[in-house]
């Protein structure tokens, strides 16, 4: 059975771009490969949190990953800083990554860019070749991840071809899994700008526990454009094309089909967010029942870790080895 790996930051609220890039492929992927999802809370720590908010939202994030479909008894969930492995590992590959590839990662000049680079922390510079680690030490084959991510997994696949090179083949070498629809969900009131957790405005931000009258108001005042016509084109009409293919993924069809519905712009947001409203509805209902657990939640999350570090353990010491490392007795 091949073997999934994901992750995802309790960086904020789950947003539907979380959702329909991600969490979805999750949910499907865990009953058909051998799946492991992680919180990912070191890469939280990329930039300063407040820690009691980054525990809540560790808590927030797993709960949330449960209600929406993550069977315990099915898939390996856990905490990121619950398996020390990836760290450990993160540094071999550090010595293999190079300055300037790290330099191109566009995450990285966009965020930096917002503080200016000599002050952006070294975490935020070497976030990427953590990533790899988390990946590259489950033997993952396929990472589903939203369409942000395709530079990322690139350069793990470069780290694990050039460990492999170097000392003998230690890793598997990953694929990404991308949906084709909704792999890039656009910000409500920027939607040349990808949804992301820490967005400017939070009115351009659904997020999957907001409550049904919030998501309408969202969805309702999404920018759009100046003219009138419903057609799916990302490039020229980019804020249309964002809620066609919510309503898309919502309702099980393609974008294009479900713009033949539609004359006009309003309609088209009503029926998105009562669509995405259905969509969330049962991941709402779960998240409550789990809400009121942590403690049950945090017992999963045990059980999680120890699975993954039975995995973990194993590659972290073949690449140990393959790097000329002394095993102690
Ligand atoms: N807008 C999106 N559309 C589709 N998929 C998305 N993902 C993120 N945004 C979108 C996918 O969700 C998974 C988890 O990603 P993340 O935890 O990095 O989420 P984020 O919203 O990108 O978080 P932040 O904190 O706001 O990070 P930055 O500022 O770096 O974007 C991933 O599989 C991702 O592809």
């Amino acid at each position: 059975m091949s073997r999934v790996l994901s992750g995802i930051q309790p960086t904020g609220g789950i947003h539907l771009g979380n959702y329909v890039g991600a969490i979805r492929q999750y949910v499907a992927d865990q009953y058909v490969h051998d799946a492991f999802y992680c919180v990912v809370d070191l890469h939280a720590l990329t930039v300063p949190r407040d820690p009691a908010d980054l525990r809540a939202k560790t808590m927030e994030t797993a709960q949330v990953l449960l209600a929406a479909g993550l069977d315990p008894d099915v898939c390996t969930l856990f905490v990121q800083s619950h398996v020390h492995e990836h760290t450990e590992l993160a540094w071999l590959l550090e010595c293999t990554a190079s300055v300037g590839e790290l330099r191109r990662m566009t995450q990285f000049k966009d965020k930096a860019a917002r503080g200016g680079e000599e002050s952006a922390g070294v975490g935020l510079f070497t976030y990427p070749v953590l990533m790899a680690a988390d990946i590259l030490i489950y033997d993952a084959d396929r990472v589903p991840v939203g369409d942000d991510q395709r530079q990322h997994l690139e350069f793990t696949r470069d780290l694990a071809a050039r460990f492999n090179s170097r000392y003998g083949p230690v890793f598997k070498v990953p694929a990404a899994a991308i949906p084709k629809v909704g792999a890039r969900i656009m910000d409500l009131q920027t939607p040349t700008a990808k949804m992301s957790k820490s967005a400017l405005s939070p009115q351009g931000t659904a997020l999957v526990l907001e409550p049904p009258e919030v998501l309408t108001r969202k969805i309702k005042r999404a920018v759009t454009d100046t003219g009138t016509e419903v057609r799916y084109d990302p490039v020229t009409k980019p804020g249309v094309s964002n809620l066609l293919e919510l309503l898309a993924v919502a309702t099980g069809r393609g974008p294009e089909e479900v713009a033949t519905g539609y004359t006009q712009y309003g309609p088209l947001k009503a029926d998105t967010a009562a669509a995405v409203i259905e969509l969330l509805r049962p991941v709402q209902e779960r998240y409550r029942e789990l809400a009121g657990d942590p403690g049950g939640t945090a017992a999963l999350l045990e059980k999680g870790a120890a699975k993954a570090r039975a995995v973990a353990s194993v590659t972290l010491a073949r690449a140990k080895e393959a790097a000329g490392l002394l095993a102690p007795r």
